[in-house]
């Protein structure tokens, strides 16, 4: 196949018709395509950490962390910076290369933005690329970050707008749009993906990729979570999804966004290594690392670098890293060089 033309016209049909291949042809595209792209033996790793837990005014259906489920957490307010600092730079020592810190927030306060800020700087100042997850922003909010240096803001769509309702009754989707908006406006990496397994059909799962890779921008990063089921959450007790219609999704986010990260991400305590092996070879080449993910449990590290070794996988090292991103900007400005010729020519 040529360089990868980046799409932006996806239609819910066209997404569904790659979700239907058979799984053999469907896993050799997504192959295709990944090695088009990157290293299919290199996965970036990064390491979370919740700096703000519980008590959140949101009512996600999913989530531990909403004020308004009845769910065994330990709340915590915003962590002093000289903690976060320690966990990021065990994280490296380990061989992260991103940190990323998370607010059950439904939007930070200005005055906790600065106190985010604080840990963005220290956490940069280690070497570490920086990630935020504090829930809906303003405007102003999204630049004093890109002025803080973030690199990635995550946010994610979590599901179709179509089911969107039946999860989350206390914003809408549209707020979603707008944050991302903001963010992408500022030239901040984008970090947006979903959840499966909560109960949603194989169309809402086409649908929320086509919200995804219709957005002006592909996000650099698309995290592709498993539902952990919480007890307590008004979404415990669904009906677990298929683990290959896990591998298929992940596939199918692999050809729609060729040049993004595709980050394994929430769920693999429950999946075994020849699924998490499977999601490899579908196209992710991202993942967390590190034994907890904000409130709930990830798999030991040791485990994590087993399974590595096992399949000749090794973390991407933050130098290769900004390769990456070189050669990926380079591809893009080839590639819109490419498309605006043609342009002229037409
Ligand atoms: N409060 C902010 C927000 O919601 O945007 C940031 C933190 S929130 C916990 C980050 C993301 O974690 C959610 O958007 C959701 O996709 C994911 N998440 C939360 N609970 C989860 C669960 N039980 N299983 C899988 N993913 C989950
Ligand atoms: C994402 O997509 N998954 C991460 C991160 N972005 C912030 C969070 C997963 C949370 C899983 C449930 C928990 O640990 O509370
Ligand atoms: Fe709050 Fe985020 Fe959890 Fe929703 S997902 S309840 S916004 S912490």
């Amino acid at each position: 196949m040529s360089e990868s033309k980046l799409r932006h016209d996806w239609s819910r049909d066209e997404i569904e018709a790659l979700f239907d291949l058979p799984f053999n042809d469907l896993l050799f595209q997504a192959q295709t395509v990944h090695r088009e792209n990157f290293d299919p033996n290199k996965v970036q790793v990064s390491t979370l950490l919740s700096i703000k837990t519980g008590s959140c005014s949101e009512d996600c259906g999913y989530c531990s962390q909403s004020a308004k489920h009845n769910t065994d957490l330990e709340k915590e307010k915003l962590l002093p910076v000289d903690e976060v600092i320690k966990a990021a730079s065990e994280a490296k020592d380990k061989g992260a290369t991103r940190f990323c810190m998370g607010a059950a927030w439904r939007n930070p306060t200005d005055k906790n933005l600065e106190r985010v800020i604080e840990m963005i700087t220290a956490v940069h100042d280690l070497g570490m690329e920086t990630c935020v997850t504090l829930g809906m922003l303003t405007e102003p909010q999204a630049k004093r970050l890109k002025e803080a240096g973030l690199d990635y803001y995550n946010h994610n769509l979590d599901t179709s707008p179509e089911f969107y309702g039946n999860v989350i009754s206390t914003r809408t989707f549209q707020d979603r749009l707008e944050t991302l908006k903001y963010v992408r406006d500022q030239e901040i990496n984008v970090c947006s993906g979903g959840i499966l397994g909560m109960g949603e059909s194989r169309r809402d799962r086409a649908s929320m990729l086509r919200e995804l890779v219709n957005l002006p921008k592909h996000p650099e990063s698309v995290p592709i979570n498993m539902l952990v089921q919480v007890e307590g959450t008004p979404i415990f007790g669904v009906d677990e999804l298929d683990p290959f219609e896990f591998i298929r999704t992940i596939a199918v986010t692999r050809i729609l966004m060729p040049e993004s990260y595709v980050r394994l991400s929430a769920g693999r305590t429950e999946m075994n290594d020849q699924m998490q092996a499977l999601c490899f070879m579908a196209g992710a080449n991202s993942m967390f690392y590190g034994e907890r993910l904000l409130t709930t449990d990830n798999p030991e590290a040791d485990a994590d670098v087993k399974l590595f070794k096992r399949l000749g996988i090794e973390f991407e090292a933050a130098n290769e890293l900004q390769a990456t991103e070189k050669e990926c900007s380079s591809k893009r400005e080839r590639r819109l060089a490419e498309e605006f010729g043609a342009a002229q020519q037409a």
